[in-house]
């Protein structure tokens, strides 16, 4: 078993600044996750950690098959996965808890140089789609899913699906998703050139914990 930690906490410190949740969702950068600070394969899955650096500590385990597990304390932003290197319509089951103040994302998440999108299963303070242009609605898997686009700047656009019923165990039919995508004018397929496919924990702004398992039927 493997883990990575990252601990900026002696900087914080030693600059003086109390460890607040300064992460804005808006400052989010398009380097975001274009150069994980820790990947590859474990146990026949893809996995991906990654931390902006900019304050608070995280610690992410490799576990059995597609089990991962993540702690994060004043973080100012990590994001963290297991799933695999080629994006597929897969139904992907994910079983897991997650304890955790301020924000954070549990998500079937992909990332592409031409954008990322995000079915979001559970998430803590902030609805992304508040601040984006809503698409539709989707119903699948026992939810509705709200879908809009949020425009990062410079041509990066996100496409999110947020389900209405939060939830952190559950079966995720993708196709419905990406089916919809393609139905409703959002003319990028996220498959079409993804690095990766993973349940991805997200925490920003706060603290938390994290026990995932990942599985896919196909
Ligand atoms: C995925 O789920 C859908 C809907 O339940 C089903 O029709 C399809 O056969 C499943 N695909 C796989 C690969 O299991
Ligand atoms: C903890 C750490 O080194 N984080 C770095 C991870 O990579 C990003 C670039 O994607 C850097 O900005 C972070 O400082
Ligand atoms: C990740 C992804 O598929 N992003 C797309 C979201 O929708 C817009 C509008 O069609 C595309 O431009 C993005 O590439």
């Amino acid at each position: 078993m493997i883990s990575f930690t990252v601990a900026l906490v002696a900087l914080t410190a030693a600059i003086g600044v109390v460890a607040a949740p300064v992460n804005d969702p808006a400052d989010i950068t398009i380097s975001k996750r274009s150069s994980p600070n820790s990947s590859g394969t474990n146990n026949g899955f893809f996995y991906q950690f990654w931390t902006d650096g900019a304050g608070g500590s995280a610690t992410y385990t490799n576990k059995d098959a597609g089990e991962y597990s993540v702690t994060w304390t004043q973080i100012s932003d990590m994001t963290s996965g297991k799933g695999w290197k080629n994006a597929a319509p897969r139904n992907i089951t994910f079983t897991g808890t997650v304890n955790a103040q301020g924000n954070f994302y549990l998500a079937v998440y992909t990332w592409s140089q031409k954008g990322e999108n995000y079915i979001l299963e559970n998430y803590g303070t902030y609805n992304p789609c508040s601040g984006g242009k809503t698409v539709g609605t989707l119903t699948s898997d026992g939810s509705a899913y709200q879908i809009c686009t949020v425009d990062r700047g410079n041509n990066y656009i996100q496409n999110w699906s947020i389900r209405q019923q939060k939830r952190s165990s559950g079966t995720v039919t993708t196709s419905n998703h990406y089916n919809f995508y393609q139905s409703h004018g959002l003319t990028h397929n996220p498959l079409s050139d993804a690095a990766y496919q993973i349940v991805s924990t997200e925490g920003y702004g706060g603290s938390g914990s994290a026990d995932i398992v990942v599985k896919a039927d196909a």
